[in-house]
């Protein structure tokens, strides 16, 4: 028996022995994770998040945002945000301040679908003009002398509004109303006269569902063209400008599957506008240079990530050339794409909350840099409800 005892003692004794090694190699594994996991949570934030401002919107759930621009809309130099949404408040004035924060002020409680803002009777202050989901209407906002925003008229044009921007596209110097109907598949030039009256025009047939539409020179004869989106025949038409200042038939440029959103600006290494489409359903966008001969030459194509549904064209990297920057609606990503000479490369990757709405770049925060503002759900992991935030990646 005292044998068989001293056997078994040292067994005990080993088995103690590499009990306590495992134990202690696991706690020493433990101890290396949580300081490997503090290291990393603690250099996370500073490396990812630190140029970027979170603005929480206090708004029920079932809200949702529609489209952000960034303009000067109470002509203190500073540039603005300006949000419509869908839901209780309709348009909201982000209102920049000289130490970088942002006044808030709800602007009216209509159903926004689109907006655009710019001076659109020669005062020299940017005025706004929104499409009402339910009527079809535009709705008219001028500022004040003391640069305090307005609301001045409805205007119902012929067709149901759906996109609208501004530009001269009359060959007058003045700044021209221009609409896009996806029901009736056209566009309209609308002239605001001095008396604040709007005078409609001919309107001018589009491709199959037009939903968004930019204005820029995309033939390089001095004057600028409309071009649109038509979401349902997945392509573009051109619209150029004759020098009466109408416009010709438009012309269409296969794009891609579900045509959603154009936008236009200089993204090869010339003096030329180019032309860049969201294609909605085949994830990717498309882009056509405009050639030396003023031509459009494309689509070339781009992949994107799910539902991409916004395009904001701008030096978004502050070098010097514009680029594009792609809100991929359901996977929570925003795009940016640098413009490097007759092609694009994806630079960055912004993850933001789904759904990411709609993008802007701007220089919000007043210091000569540009910033991109997008649109979304306030956290990861919401899809089509919970809180609302503007989300600001400040240029560096
Ligand atoms: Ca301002
Ligand atoms: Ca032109
Ligand atoms: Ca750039
Ligand atoms: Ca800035």
């Amino acid at each position: 028996m005292p044998n068989a005892n001293r056997k078994i003692y040292p067994q005990i004794t080993q088995i103690f022995t590499d009990l306590t090694e495992v134990i202690f190699k696991k706690f020493l594994i433990c101890v290396i994770c949580v300081i490997c996991g503090l290291v990393f949570f603690l250099l996370l934030p500073a490396a990812a998040f630190s140029e970027e401002l979170i603005v929480e919107l206090d708004r029920p759930s079932g809200d949702k945002p529609v489209e952000i621009v960034i303009s000067d809309i109470n002509s203190d130099g500073r540039e603005d945000i300006i949000l419509a949404e869908i839901g209780s408040k309709g348009i909201t004035l982000f209102l920049a301040q000289a130490n970088g924060s942002f006044k808030e002020e709800i602007v009216r409680e209509i159903t926004p679908l689109s907006l655009a803002s710019a001076d659109i009777n020669q005062d020299n202050r940017n005025g706004l003009v929104v499409v009402d989901a339910f009527r079809g209407t535009l709705e008219i906002f001028l500022q004040d002398e003391t640069g305090k925003l307005k609301y001045k008229d409805r205007f119902t044009p012929k067709e149901l509004a759906y996109g609208v921007q501004i530009g001269d596209v009359s060959n007058d110097g003045k700044n021209t109303i221009v609409v896009c109907s996806r029901g009736s598949n056209t566009i309209s030039p609308l002239f605001l006269e001095e008396d604040g009256h709007i005078i409609f025009s001919t309107t001018y047939k589009t491709g199959e569902g037009p939903t968004s539409l930019a204005i820029c020179d995309l033939n390089s004869d001095g004057l600028n063209d409309v071009v649109t989106s038509n979401f349902s025949s997945s392509n573009i038409s051109l619209f150029l400008q004759n020098e009466d200042g109408s416009l010709s038939p438009g012309q269409t440029y296969p794009s891609g599957k579900g045509s959603l959103y154009v936008a236009c600006g200089n993204l090869s290494s010339d003096t030329k506008s180019d032309v860049v489409v969201a294609n909605f359903k085949e994830n990717s966008i498309s882009l056509f240079i405009q050639n030396e001969a003023g031509r459009l030459k494309g689509p070339t194509k781009y992949p994107t990530e799910e539902e991409p549904c916004w395009l904001a064209v701008g030096d978004a990297n502050n070098d010097g050339k514009d680029d594009v920057v792609v809100a991929n609606r359901d996977a929570g990503s925003l795009y940016l794409y640098a413009g490097r000479g007759e092609e694009l490369v994806l630079e960055k990757i912004y993850a933001v909350p789904k759904k990411v709405y709609s993008v802007a770049i701007g220089d919000v925060n007043n210091d000569g840099l540009k910033d991109i503002v997008a649109a979304s759900r306030l956290s990861f992991g919401e899809r089509d409800k919970g809180p609302i935030a503007l989300r600001i990646f400040y240029g560096e």
